[in-house]
């Protein structure tokens, strides 16, 4: 396979990897779906800043004009954000980014493939796509889920919104061989609150533990990710009422306009944010931060292994 005719890795990244060093990947839907412009672009300076205080050497994911690029550089951002309407690319999206030389913002389920191929092995990002609330209707289960099975790589993120059935999303990830660790809690976190009542199945109390036993899975052959759930800081998490209120509304304003496929997620999102406007915004980049200092930690302690 010849990666270099599709891939372009930002010559910093390429020589963190050459040398074995820790390098953190990351996905762009955030930058060009999930959070309202300024914040975004500061949001994902800072996600990069604190990234380097840890060690590490930030990866952003993206294609852009058919590129698959492994570190993102501002001018790149720029010029997506110049184009306007970025693609949301979940896996089944990427060929066809490439194939017409289209722009297209990662998902997790992308930007995990994109960091395998890379050889990345940690991943930082806010919340999961999984199982969907009324899923028995809508059969909407997010390719986040197997690709998170599929991939070599450790997910770390703030546990799943409410949006989802949170309970459905770990049975998913047990099916299918998941292991889904909570960065010292037993609770698995729901995002914008640090529990959702579902139990972690091993609970880790660092970096190094992680590492670890990243190492003992897929040294065994034991194929596929691993799920990390980190809870908001204390300070930034917001009050459970507040969050369920604003997702129950935009959970029925969605069925009530017919919402459905791809664009469920990104609907629900900007609902959940309008109602509760700037509070779940600084949630929210307070946790991506928090999750991204973690990765650093863990990559870090995978290549001391
Ligand atoms: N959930 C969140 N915030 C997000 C997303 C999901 O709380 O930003 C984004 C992520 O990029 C995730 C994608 O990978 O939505 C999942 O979309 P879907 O449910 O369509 O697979
Ligand atoms: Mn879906």
């Amino acid at each position: 396979m010849r990666l270099q005719e599709y891939i372009d890795i930002l010559p910093e990244v390429r020589q963190a990897l050459r040398e074995g060093k820790p390098v953190v990947a990351l996905e762009s839907t955030i930058i060009f779906h999930g959070m309202p412009h300024p914040r975004n672009l500061e949001c994902a300076a800072s996600c990069e800043a604190i990234i380097r205080d840890g060690g590490a050497v930030p990866a952003t994911t993206a294609v852009v004009e058919g590129r698959i690029k492994v570190g993102l550089s501002r001018a790149d951002i720029d010029r997506m954000n110049e184009r306007g309407r970025v693609l949301k690319m979940s896996r089944r999206d990427i060929a066809r980014a490439v194939f017409r030389k289209e722009d297209g913002a990662t998902t997790v389920a992308s930007a995990v493939v994109i960091s395998e191929l890379a050889g990345i092995p940690v991943f930082a990002t806010g919340g999961i796509g999984g199982v969907h609330r009324g899923v028995r209707d809508s059969f909407d289960i997010s390719a986040d889920l197997p690709q998170i099975a599929q991939s070599d790589v450790c997910v770390v993120c703030a546990g799943a919104k409410s949006i989802l059935d949170i309970g459905f999303t770990l049975e998913y990830l047990e099916t299918w061989g998941v292991p889904v660790l909570g960065y010292r809690t037993d609770d698995f976190p729901a995002f914008y609150t640090r529990k959702s009542g579902h139990a972690v199945d091993c609970r880790m109390e660092d970096a190094a533990e992680i590492a670890r036993m990243l190492r003992a899975k897929w040294e065994l052959g034991l194929r596929g990710g691993v799920l990390v759930g980190c809870p908001v800081p204390e300070a930034y998490a917001m009050e459970e009422a507040v969050i369920d209120a604003a997702v129950e509304k935009a959970l029925s304003d969605a069925k009530a306009q017919h919402i459905h496929g791809k664009e469920t997620t990104p609907f629900i999102l900007s609902r959940v944010l309008e109602a509760t406007g700037g509070a779940s915004l600084e949630t929210n980049i307070r946790l991506v931060q928090n999750n991204c200092r973690i990765a650093a930690e863990i990559a870090a302690a995978y290549c001391a292994l």
